[in-house]
């Protein structure tokens, strides 16, 4: 390789390591131009994220493995080259081989995959309980031992401030205190919505009649947390974006102490505190 070559190759080397840093550079929303998944916030969002890169791994292989034999058969027995095409339709070495091949991959697979399922399913290690329902188009958050209860709801392209972002901002965050785990009991109120906050890599349907549990791991640091409802559930289904907002446990104290008086919610607390004592007893 002359120094030319070189050269050139060490600026394809830089763009490709722009291209894979673009990812991991932002906040926890969305970026222009970004390529992959948001940064991982959380246990369970790192799972995620190794588990994503490494399915990325095994399938740009066998996808450069299936193109480099589909090249090799269309040259090496092209008309010209191989006039007389062989008639062959059997080779148990290579049936047996694309069998046991295939099955080996989906086991590697499998084993992460298991073991995020099941660390996802660990709701019982939380700390404190947030119901979320969705409606015809906001959310509601209620702490439910608490009792508060609010609706959230997008702020107009209109009134937007300069630190809120478009189509993502809410007027009132899901506030939350930094470096916990928190379950959600993730219900509906009319259509089917989805809860879903990539960074957290939390997405759960909320229907109508039924309580999804999940729960979010939510890391160290005072960040807010942008999602989106990603289930199509009616005209604005675009506008009823999820803010969960992680504060310094004081912050959170003084919030709820403000929540209180602010969002005070006399009977919901009535209606899910059977739902929950029989959630607790179930487990
Ligand atoms: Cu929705």
């Amino acid at each position: 390789m002359n120094l030319r070559e070189t050269s050139r190759m060490s600026w394809l080397w830089a763009a490709i390591g722009l291209l894979l840093t673009t990812g991991t550079a932002s906040a926890a929303k969305p970026e222009p131009w970004q390529l992959g998944l948001q940064p991982p916030a959380g246990s369970i969002a790192e799972k995620a994220t190794d588990l994503h890169n490494l399915l990325l791994i095994i399938i740009t292989a066998i996808s450069l493995f299936v193109l480099a034999l589909l090249v090799y058969v269309v040259f090496r027995f092209r008309e010209t080259a191989n006039p007389v095409p062989s008639k062959t339709s059997h080779n148990t070495v290579i049936e047996i081989l694309w069998t046991v091949v295939p099955v080996l991959i989906l086991v590697v697979i499998a084993v992460p995959s298991f073991q995020l399922l099941y660390y996802l399913d660990k709701t019982k290690d939380t700390e404190m309980v947030i119901k979320v329902t969705g409606n015809q188009w906001y959310w509601n958050y209620e702490y439910s031992d608490e009792g508060v209860s609010f609706d959230s709801y997008m702020i107009d392209e209109a009134d937007l401030e300069a630190d809120q972002t478009r189509l993502l901002s809410v007027d009132y965050p899901m506030v939350v205190p930094e470096g916990t785990r928190i379950k959600l009991l993730i219900t509906g109120n009319d259509v089917m919505h989805s809860f879903f906050v990539p960074s957290l890599a939390v997405q759960t349907y909320s229907i109508a009649g039924r309580i999804n549990e999940a729960w979010i791991d939510v890391p160290m640091g005072e960040t807010s947390y942008y999602g989106q409802c990603n289930q199509i559930c009616g005209v604005n289904h675009a506008y009823m974006p999820i803010v969960v907002k992680a504060v310094s446990k004081e912050d959170y104290a003084a919030w709820l102490a403000e929540a209180k008086e602010e969002f005070a919610s006399v009977d919901t607390p009535q209606l899910i505190k059977p739902a929950l004592i029989e959630l607790a007893s179930a487990r």
